[in-house]
């Protein structure tokens, strides 16, 4: 009976390994491009977190936010080239880099960071696209539909004439839409450029109010629900293939858990941020009127008309990936 016991129990431990033989410790760098405390740091330090606990304290991870290893246009090649492990990527920030999954940037109209995280987790899941090649794709997940904070209030498109905003991606041809001036730069750089004046205000979600303290320069806030920007945290793929098997596991596993989560943490963080930049500096909100948002929806139609072409011309079937993209958010919308 014992002998038995213990074979069972051999068995449940993984019979070919000794119990003493424990996974080998390893330790991976993961860099970010904006300060500690935004919304892809929180995610980054949640997903740390998580992979030292599942791995029993195997794998460690070192996070370095801030641009302190990588910046926001150097992150890809650095994350390729090993300067990194781990990396996290604002797509919207190489044009043309990821035709398929930038599909998610597109005027669609995702009405949450939740719904749109899924969205583009399912879609990568589904295609497995090329333009990450060489990479392993750990996680995905976007920010909140966009909106226009500005030094000052920007009530009507007519009031947006020539203004000089900030965005990436498709949002830079938002804003032109708008009557706008786009001024195209990574969020890293917008702090210092709305201190400079370089730019009257930005394009992003509301977040940011609180986490870079805009509210205290943006007073104004203009209700447009543009796009999403959508993020990919990528691994390089040497270091992804030098991971035992039981490591590799448990990092699959957390993929879609940590794009629902960190989702789930923005739409959550978003109200915060807002209440916290009313009673702190009395910020005003404003809303277009239905025909300017009407006027702004009907000319978003050729930003994905153009999206279309370069998606085609990069091998993918346009009209089924936007397809897939309107029913995954319709699916995480019901
Ligand atoms: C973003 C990027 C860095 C920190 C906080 C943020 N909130 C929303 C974004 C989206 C983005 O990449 C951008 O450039 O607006």
């Amino acid at each position: 009976t014992l002998a038995i016991l213990a074979l069972g129990l051999a068995a449940c431990s993984g019979a070919d390994k000794p119990a003493e033989q424990k996974t080998e410790a390893v330790t991976l760098s993961y860099a970010n491009f904006p300060p500690k405390i935004t919304f892809p740091c929180v995610q980054m330090e949640r997903w740390a977190k998580e992979v030292n606990a599942r791995t029993d304290g195997a794998v460690t991870v070192n996070t370095f936010p801030g641009s302190t290893l990588l910046g926001a246009k150097n992150m890809l090649r650095g994350v390729q080239e090993g300067q990194a492990d781990i990396g996290c990527l604002s797509l919207a920030y190489y044009p043309g880099v990821f035709p398929c999954t930038i599909a998610t940037n597109l005027p669609v109209g995702f009405s949450s960071a939740t719904v749109a995280s899924l969205t583009l987790w399912d879609l990568f899941q589904k295609y497995k696209p090329a333009e990450f090649k060489n990479l392993k794709v750990l996680t995905m997940f976007t920010s909140a539909p966009s909106n226009v904070m500005s030094k000052e209030p920007l009530k009507s498109l007519d009031d947006m004439r020539g203004v000089e905003l900030r965005g990436s991606g498709s949002l830079l041809r938002m804003i032109e839409i708008m009557g706008a001036q786009p001024v195209g730069m990574p969020m890293s750089q917008t702090p210092e450029a709305l201190q400079k004046g370089v730019v009257k205000g930005l394009v992003s979600s509301l977040e940011v109010l609180k986490d870079f303290n805009f509210a205290e320069i943006c007073r104004h806030e203009t209700i447009t629900n543009l796009p999403v920007y959508p993020f990919a945290v990528v691994m390089n793929l040497d270091k992804w293939n030098s991971l035992p098997e039981s490591t590799q596991k448990v990092l699959e596993d957390l993929g879609r858990e940590q794009a629902l989560w960190t989702g789930q943490y923005m739409d959550k963080h978003i109200h915060e941020a807002i209440e916290w930049s009313k009673e702190k500096y009395g910020i005003n909100i404003y809303e277009l009127t239905e025909a300017e948002q009407a006027k702004i929806r009907s000319k978003g139609q050729g930003i994905i008309a153009d999206w279309k072409t370069e998606a085609a011309k990069a091998g993918y079937d346009a009209n089924t990936v936007l397809g897939d993209v309107m029913k995954l958010k319709a699916k995480y919308e019901a």
